[in-house]
C-alpha cells in the first residue's frame, strides 16, 4: 500500500489524514537538545550527515509521523552560493548583507553550490534507507523572496523593509539576485530528490509583504518556475508550496504554480480554505502553533474542527507555522491521538 502521505498529495480524500508537524525536530525535544549539544552548534549539526539523519528520526521514533522532514536551513543555500553565516545564540542567523550590484560579485553560480551541499544529500541518503516503510522523506529549500530577504538584511526582519528598498531602489540587481536564487534553487531540489526526497517543499516565509504585482511577480512566478523546473526533470515529484501569510494570494496559487498541495497559515480558517482552495489541491495545515504549549480541551476542539472542515477533499494535517520551543511534548501526542480518533 502506498504510503499514506503520497496517497494524499496524489490528491486521495483520505478517512484519516497523514500528519507531520513543522519544526518537528526541534528545541522542544530533549533528545533533539542532547544532540545538538553533542554536534556543538546548529550549523554543525546541519552539515553532519549522522546526527543530522538522527534528529530527523527522533520525532518519526516518538511519535509516529506520516512524513519526516530533512534536517536541515533554508540558509545553507545562500552559504553555499558564498554569503556568510553564522547563528547568534539566542537571537538567530546573521548574513553577510547584499545592498547593491557590489556584493553580487562575490557570490557563486548556480552549479557552483553542490560541494558545499553535499552533506545535506548525504543526509538525504542515510534517510531513505533508515526511515519506516510507511514514512515519507520530505526535502525542502526557501523560495527566492524568502531567502533574499535574508541575504539582503543579513538577518530576520519583522517587516522585510531592506528586502524591499532594494526591490524598489535598485530592481536589476534585485531581480539578478531573484533569478540566481530561483535557477540555484531548482539545483538543490532536484540533487535532494535524486538522493531520495519523495516530496519537496518550498517555504516561503515572508511572502505575506508581498502584495498584488510584487506577489505575483516574486512569490507565484519563481514558484512556478522552479515547480515546473523541478517536474520536468523529476515526472510525478509532489510538490509543496507554503506563501505564508498570503491570504487572498492563496487562492488559486497551486493551479498558477502547479504544485501538488498549497500549505496554509493559521491566519486564513479551514472551513474558508475547503471553500475556496480544496478544489485545486491538497491541503496542509492549519492548527495555531500556540496550542501546542498550551494544550487542553481547546487543542482537541480546534483539532477537530480542522479536520472536520477539510474532511471532503485531500488533506495533510500539521501546524500553521513552526512548533515552538517552549512547547510541551505531551500535547503533540494529544494533537495526534486526536487526529487519528484514538
Ligand atoms: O537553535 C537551534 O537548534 C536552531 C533552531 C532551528 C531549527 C531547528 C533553525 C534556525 N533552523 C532549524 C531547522 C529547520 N529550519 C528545518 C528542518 C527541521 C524541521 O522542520 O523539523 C526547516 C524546514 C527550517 C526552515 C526554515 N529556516 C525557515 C522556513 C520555515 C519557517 O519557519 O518559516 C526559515 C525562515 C528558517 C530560517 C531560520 N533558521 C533558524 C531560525 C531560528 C530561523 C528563523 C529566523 C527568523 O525568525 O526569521
Amino acid at each position: 500500500m502506498t504510503k499514506l502521505m503520497l496517497r494524499a498529495l496524489a490528491g486521495e480524500t483520505l478517512p484519516t489524514p497523514p500528519i507531520w508537524m513543522m519544526r518537528q525536530a526541534g528545541r522542544y525535544l530533549p533528545e533533539y537538545r542532547a544532540t545538538r549539544a553533542k554536534a556543538g552548534d546548529f550549523l554543525s549539526l546541519c552539515y553532519n550527515p549522522d546526527l543530522a539523519a538522527e534528529v530527523t528520526l527522533q520525532p518519526i521514533r516518538r511519535y509516529g509521523f506520516d512524513a519526516a522532514i530533512l534536517f536541515a536551513d533554508i540558509l545553507l543555500l545562500p552559504q553555499a552560493l558564498g554569503a556568510d553565516l553564522w547563528f547568534v545564540t539566542g537571537e538567530g542567523p546573521r548574513l553577510s548583507t547584499i545592498s547593491g550590484p557590489e556584493d553580487m560579485r562575490g557570490l557563486k553560480g548556480k552549479d557552483d553550490i553542490h560541494e558545499h551541499l553535499a552533506p545535506v544529500y548525504e543526509t538525504v541518503r542515510i534517510l531513505s534507507r533508515e526511515l519506516p516503510s510507511e514514512t515519507t522523506l520530505i526535502g525542502f529549500a526557501g523560495a527566492p523572496w524568502t531567502v533574499a530577504t535574508y541575504m539582503i538584511a543579513g538577518r530576520s526582519t519583522p517587516d522585510q523593509r531592506p528586502a524591499h528598498a532594494l526591490r524598489e531602489g535598485d530592481p536589476r540587481c534585485f531581480d539578478v539576485l531573484m533569478d540566481l536564487l530561483t535557477e540555484s534553487t531548482i539545483e538543490y531540489l532536484s540533487m535532494q530528490i535524486e538522493a531520495g526526497a519523495e516530496v519537496v517543499k518550498l517555504f516561503d516565509s515572508w511572502a505575506g509583504s508581498l502584495k498584488g504585482a510584487a506577489f505575483a511577480k516574486y512569490a507565484l512566478e519563481p514558484a512556478k518556475r522552479i515547480i515546473s523546473a523541478l517536474k520536468e526533470r523529476h515526472p510525478g515529484i509532489p510538490i509543496i508550496a507554503f506563501p505564508r501569510e498570503a491570504g487572498e494570494g492563496y487562492v488559486g496559487f497551486a493551479k498558477a504554480t502547479g504544485a501538488d498541495c498549497l500549505a496554509i497559515d493559521n491566519s486564513v480558517s479551514a472551513t474558508w480554505a475547503a471553500e475556496h482552495l480544496q478544489g485545486d489541491s491538497c491541503i496542509q495545515g492549519n492548527l495555531a502553533s500556540r496550542h501546542m504549549v498550551t494544550g487542553g480541551q481547546d487543542l482537541i476542539d480546534e483539532t477537530r474542527a480542522i479536520v472536520e472542515a477539510l474532511k471532503n477533499g485531500p488533506h495533510i494535517f500539521n501546524l500553521g507555522h513552526g512548533i515552538t520551543p517552549d512547547a510541551d511534548p505531551e500535547n503533540v501526542q494529544l494533537m495526534i491521538d486526536t487526529v487519528r480518533g484514538v
